[in-house]
């Protein structure tokens, strides 16, 4: 890894910051660095607000992934959230399942053994869908690549909803929605978002 300094910053807009807000320029020089000159663009950054927030229909496929999540609640189905062993996976799996559990009762969560499965989407964790008549998968931090692993799913009639953050293949698999801001095809404006934060915009929709 090779780590490269960010040139000086401009030293009046620096200063002008500093004045403004009242703060040494140590700190207004971190903040120029991050793209924020102004007073308005600081207090923004200091005290964000709700209304700020992207709208999440803004995310390719959004649309279909709220349509999907409705119509099995609806029928009463079993959702299972699945999602890495890591801190993103855990905190993603974390958020999205306990929202769905204050208003429906039917979700199972799944994290894969990290020896014995590894990464991504297992196909012991289909297996484990099947077994619990589990009819929809909502993968988070991973699936971006599990084209294989979701047409086995999808042979045993299990639907799959993908959202993550990480760069896609030449091909997406075939689920029912694929939530990922580094899709070419995706409009969403803020690219970095990590796995949770794509579980948190689909909390977002589904909340509209
Ligand atoms: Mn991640």
């Amino acid at each position: 890894m090779r780590w490269n300094l960010s040139p000086k910053q401009n030293l009046e807009t620096v200063t002008h910051l500093a004045q403004a807000l009242g703060i040494d320029p140590l700190l207004s020089s971190l903040l120029v660095q991050r793209g924020i000159t102004t007073f308005d663009q600081a207090k923004r950054f200091f005290r964000p607000s709700l209304e700020e927030l992207h709208d999440p229909f803004l995310m390719q496929d959004m649309d279909l992934a709220v349509k999907r999540i409705q119509q099995a609640i609806e029928a009463q189905e079993n959702i299972l959230v699945y999602g890495d062993y890591d801190v993103d996976g855990t905190t993603s799996v974390a958020l999205l399942s306990s929202y769905l559990k204050t208003y429906y009762p039917n979700i199972a969560t799944y994290i894969p053994d990290r020896y014995d499965e590894g990464y991504g989407v297992s196909y012991k964790g289909i297996d484990f869908a099947q077994d619990n008549d589990i009819t929809l998968i909502i993968a988070l931090d991973c699936g971006i690549k599990a084209i294989e692993k979701v047409a086995y799913a999808s042979k045993k009639g299990i639907d799959f909803i993908i959202c993550d953050h990480h760069r896609p293949g030449a091909k997406l698999p075939k689920a029912v929605a694929v939530l990922d801001p580094k899709r070419d095809d995706c409009s969403y404006p803020y690219k970095e978002l990590c796995g949770c934060g794509v579980g948190f915009k689909l909390i977002q929709a589904l909340g509209v």
